[in-house]
């Protein structure tokens, strides 16, 4: 939508919403770039992803959120402190529903006890899965119970509904001026990207538990010549078993996730990746807090 006075806009914006819901996805479609990781599995996202999106006169700051595990405890879960801090500062907060899995007042209750002045949007995710008299069910079911008319349509996964969507979203920003260059994309960092890219590819290869008590860190990062570097990440894991899983046989699970972890970054950055990961034991008492 134009800015009839071209004057700038800029607003923070946070998505939240249970987990596996498709808010990181959605993020990513909107960017048309992958910034934050994406899985089949539940508590992918671990930390605040903050992607810029500017378009026009306009600036979104889009936050995505780890995912509400059991929103009717969300205060209770260190987890969401990460999503709470988030929504203080928005200005419009967007709330995930699944198409398949029907809407949660009491989760969207408690949302909005936590905030004061946001205007929360509700958006409707993974329509290709239901039915299109499902899906007016599921609107009538919202607007009924929570007398809201303002539902955004899409499927994140497809890239449907997600334009109209941001026009949605950008004819609620405030004038203000933008906080960040136009042509910048993120405020995270290449090197956090590349090991949240390792582990999005452990998450797929690596079932049950494993993944989520895995951390990546970057040992080095050499970038020796002009649009080529190096990469030289560690996986710390809990146990010699750990490490023997994510090996696989002969190395090849391994293989697999270096080769398709070094793709994602290739394609992010541009550049030729060369990447080593080396599986290392935790050491006792070692605190490394998977949380920032
Ligand atoms: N069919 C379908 N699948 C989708 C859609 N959007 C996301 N998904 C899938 O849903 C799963 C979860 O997606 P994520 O984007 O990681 O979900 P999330 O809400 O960020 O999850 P957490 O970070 O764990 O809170 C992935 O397998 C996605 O491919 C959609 O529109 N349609
Ligand atoms: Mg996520």
């Amino acid at each position: 939508m134009l800015n009839p006075k071209g004057k700038q806009k800029c607003g923070y914006i946070t998505i939240v919403g249970p987990t596996n819901a498709g808010k990181s996805t959605l993020l990513n479609s909107i960017l048309g770039k992958k910034l934050s990781i994406v899985s089949h599995k539940v508590q992918t996202t671990r930390t605040r992803i903050q992607a810029i999106l500017t378009k026009e006169t306009s600036q979104l700051i889009l936050i995505d959120t780890p995912g509400l595990f059991n929103p009717k405890r969300f205060k209770d879960r260190s987890f969401i402190k990460e999503a709470i801090s988030s929504l203080e500062r928005s200005d419009v907060i967007v709330y995930m529903v699944e198409a398949h899995k029907g809407f949660d007042r009491d989760a969207y209750n408690s949302l909005g006890k936590m905030i004061v002045n946001q205007e929360i949007i509700i958006i409707i995710n993974k329509i290709d899965l239901v039915r299109k008299p499902d899906l007016l069910k599921l609107m009538d079911d919202i607007k009924g119970s929570i007398n809201k008319n303002d539902i955004y349509l899409v499927s994140a996964l497809k890239n449907d509904g997600v334009r109209e969507f941001l026009d949605g979203l950008i004819s609620k920003v405030p004038e203000r001026e933008w906080e960040f260059p136009a042509n910048q994309a993120t405020n995270i960092s290449d090197k956090f990207l590349a090991e949240e890219f390792t582990r999005e590819r452990i998450l797929y290869h690596v079932h049950k538990e494993i993944p989520y008590s895995v951390i990546i860190e970057t040992e080095k990062w050499d970038e020796k010549k002009k649009n080529e570097v190096q990469i030289h990440q560690n996986i710390y894991v809990n146990n010699s078993n750990h490490k023997k899983i994510i090996l696989g046989k002969n190395g090849d699970k391994i293989k697999q996730i270096s080769m398709q972890a070094r793709q994602e970054i290739e394609r992010y950055l541009g550049k030729k990746i060369h990447l080593y990961l080396f599986i290392k034991q935790k050491k006792k008492n070692t605190a490394i807090e998977l949380i920032e």
